[in-house]
């Protein structure tokens, strides 16, 4: 039985089974890599960073807001194109709805991008204050802080007028202000003193929008997206006369701040010496690398065609080398003079559980040259 189709059974997705399993059915772009991951709710397990997180904000919104908000953290991944997009306000020419940065099981069929996907359906229900925990997919780049299944935690919270009535406060900006004030909150309490900055931001189903960073490793890190939820998403869901906020947390990138996790493959790691580190409702521990084996860079030039794109490229890299591979940088780029443009991509191969060979490593780059050759229409140079 393929892993997916008892996925969907446990879903109730009512989606045709055969379409999905066939290979060659046009829309379908989830590669096995991704297949594997659908099912495993990191999540869901205590002892893991994301389980552990996840508990962590549990107990912020318990200790702080006692019994108000519910919590999902069991809802399918696989959603409609109208759940992921159009009940969220995505316009129809937006990027995220591409193939190349999102994956379809069919034309009405993806595996949800962000955990935004629920937020109509549970309005829905008549749920006012709920957080939605889940394991979501896109074609993404490939580097330290990305992956193409990583989770999130979706905070949602509706006011009625009686609430910022009484603040003498316009409705968004009592929401906006108790929303960040909330967020602060958390961050203090996961973390205690850590530098971070609010960012102003786009969503088209918030407005105002936030982006939340916090310094790690030298950088500015994005750890969330939130803001005042736009009046449509409430009156077509039966909240005419309210107001709410809502945020999307990145929990991958909240442990790696909280446990000092530097790659973000970690969390997909068996190796005993990394998932033993971790134990259920212990936030302090401090991650301690147990291998620090050099990267191996290997470059690659091709002259690309119109169609290129460089999500496309991480995933040939990522079907070819899983995990090994750690970052795929673009470090040059020129255009001639009869107007053909030439990339030069660096790939960074690391494991890290062990060294690589060098043969390997020379395999590897030879089998990543063939399929981007055949798979991506470009012409190596
Ligand atoms: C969203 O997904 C919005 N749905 C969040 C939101 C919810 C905004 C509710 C407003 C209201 P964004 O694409 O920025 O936003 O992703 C949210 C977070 O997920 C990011 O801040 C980042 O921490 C994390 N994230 C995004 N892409 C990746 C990735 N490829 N790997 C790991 N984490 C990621
Ligand atoms: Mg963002």
């Amino acid at each position: 039985k393929h892993p997916i189709v008892s996925l969907l059974d446990n879903c109730g997705v009512k989606i045709n089974k055969d379409d999905v399993v066939r290979e060659s059915d046009p829309a379908n772009n989830v590669p096995d890599s991704i297949f594997s991951k659908l099912g495993l709710q990191l999540h869901r397990r205590d002892h893991h960073p994301i389980g552990i997180l996840k508990n962590a904000i549990y107990d912020y919104f318990d200790t702080n807001y006692p019994n108000s908000f519910l919590k999902f953290d069991d809802l399918c991944p696989i959603v409609s194109v109208k759940a992921n997009f159009d009940d969220v306000l995505v316009p129809a020419d937006h990027v995220s709805r591409s193939y190349n940065d999102t994956y379809y099981i069919d034309a009405q069929t993806v595996l949800r991008c962000h955990t935004s996907a629920h937020q109509a359906e549970l309005l829905r229900k008549g749920y006012t204050h709920f957080l939605v925990t889940g394991d979501v997919y896109r074609r993404d780049s490939i580097d330290s802080t990305h992956y193409p299944v990583f989770h999130q935690m979706e905070g949602f919270r509706v006011f009625s007028p009686d609430e910022w009535m009484a603040s003498g406060m316009d409705a968004t900006s009592y929401a906006a202000n108790n929303l960040k004030k909330a967020l602060e909150g958390l961050a203090q309490h996961l973390f205690g003193a850590v530098e971070m900055r609010w960012v102003d931001t786009y969503f088209p189903f918030t407005n105002p929008s936030f982006e939340l960073e916090i310094y790690f490793q030298e950088k500015w890190l994005e750890v969330l997206g939130c803001g005042v939820t736009e009046q449509e998403i409430l009156k077509r869901n039966g909240k005419m006369d309210n107001v709410a906020w809502a945020f999307g947390l990145g929990l991958e990138r909240l442990a790696m701040v909280l446990f000092e996790i530097p790659d973000i493959r970690l969390f997909w790691s068996n190796d005993l010496r990394f998932t033993s580190q971790f134990s259920e409702g212990q936030l302090g521990v401090k991650f301690k690398p147990f291998s620090k084996f050099p990267p191996c860079y290997k470059d690659m030039s091709f002259w690309i065609s119109d169609a290129f794109t460089e999500n496309n490229l991480c995933e040939v890299v990522r079907g070819i080398a899983g995990d090994l591979a750690e970052e795929v940088r673009l470090i040059d780029s020129f255009t001639n003079k009869k107007g053909m443009t030439s990339h030069c991509y660096r790939i960074a191969y690391r494991s890290m559980e062990r060294s690589l060979t060098d043969e390997e490593i020379n395999q590897l780059q030879w089998d990543v040259r063939e399929a981007v050759q055949s798979k991506l229409n470009v012409v190596l140079r």
